[in-house]
């Protein structure tokens, strides 16, 4: 790579200023950059599964409503999403395949299972909760594409925030049954959602370039704090138990968690999940029932085309 057009590349970074699709990037940059958005984008896309399964068992039509435009809120994330990769070079088809065929990563916490209607309180609260702050991070990033798909989606993801906390905080505030139901899909999710910032620092390889070049601006471990620190003193207050016995406030105010069960962490990660199966099936029955969607769409492009000449 040629030594002079990485400085100037660098110094761009440096002076905060964003890099462009057409612009000049060394190799690794763009591959981090499809690797990390697709992956990002089959999260949204696979993220549809847990809480969609409840859209016909909402308890109310108000929360069925809200429910119907967050999921499809999230497809819409995933598109954004698909295009920015699209931007530097990835084809669509290149990253549907990737991921239906395991090739490519989604977020581990979409291969659990979502057994109560207080999961999806709990998934907009905790899961939506770390999504953001991780997401906020990546508004920042120099890539121009992902840094302005952040910046829509993180204000989307903040109305599925509210939405969910103020499930739960009504459910902690309601019957026993509701009180239980609220605690019992806290501990379901508490740790997976933790392991959803990705490993320790000393054990994320990804980090060094990411960071050099912009793309993370915080490392995970502190994404992991900042997150920490905001949901325990509000699950607190909602009189929620964190099922973390180690769980303590340092000397400067920081919210210590216990150790993290990273052997399941990577179990989920490499296919042994509780939903992996489930979840890849239920995409690529999806592909498959859409593919006269595709054919027709072909079909009317070409006549368009013969059309025009
Ligand atoms: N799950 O070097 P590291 C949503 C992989 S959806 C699976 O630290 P990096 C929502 C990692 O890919 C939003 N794999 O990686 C939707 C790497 O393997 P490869 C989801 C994980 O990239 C519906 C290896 O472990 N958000 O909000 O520096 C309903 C080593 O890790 C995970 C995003 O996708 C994981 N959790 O940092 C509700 C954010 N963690 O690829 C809500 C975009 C790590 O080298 N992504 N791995 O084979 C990121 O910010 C970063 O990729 C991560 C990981 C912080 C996740």
């Amino acid at each position: 790579e040629d030594p002079a057009k990485l400085a100037a590349f660098e110094a761009r970074i440096a002076r905060g200023e964003k890099i462009e699709p057409g612009d000049w990037m060394p190799a690794e940059y763009r591959r981090q950059l499809i690797r990390m958005i697709s992956q990002h984008a089959h999260s949204e896309y696979v993220g549809m599964l847990p809480e969609g399964a409840w859209i016909t068992r909402a308890p109310s039509l108000r929360r069925k409503m809200i429910l119907i435009a967050k999921v499809q809120d999230e497809a819409g994330h995933g598109q954004y999403l698909y295009h920015a990769a699209e931007t530097l070079g990835a084809t669509r088809e290149e990253m549907m395949d990737a991921l239906l065929t395991g090739r490519a990563k989604y977020s581990s916490i979409f291969n659990y299972p979502s057994l109560t209607w207080a999961d999806v309180g709990m998934i907009g609260w905790l899961v939506d909760g770390a999504a953001i702050r991780n997401q906020t991070m990546l508004a920042g990033c120099s890539y121009g594409p992902y840094s302005r798909a952040m910046v829509r989606i993180c204000s989307e993801e903040t109305f599925h925030h509210k939405q969910g906390k103020e499930m739960i905080l009504a459910y902690a505030n309601g019957t026993p049954k509701q009180r239980a139901m609220a605690q019992d899909a806290l501990d379901r999710w508490w740790w997976p959602s933790l392991m959803m910032l990705g490993p320790h620092d000393q054990d994320s390889p990804n980090s060094g370039p990411l960071m050099k070049w912009g793309i993370k601006l915080k490392s995970n471990d502190e994404v992991r704090q900042e997150f920490i620190n905001e949901h325990v003193p509000e699950l607190q207050e909602a009189g929620l138990t964190i099922p973390d016995p180690d769980l303590h406030q340092d000397e400067h105010g920081n919210w210590v968690h216990g150790p993290i069960d990273w052997s399941e962490f990577w179990r989920v990660v490499k296919g042994g999940g509780q939903c992996n199966k489930e979840r890849m099936d239920a995409r690529n029955d999806a592909h498959a029932e859409g593919a006269w969607v595709r054919e027709a769409m072909q079909a009317y492009a070409s006549r368009a085309l013969q059309a025009a000449d």
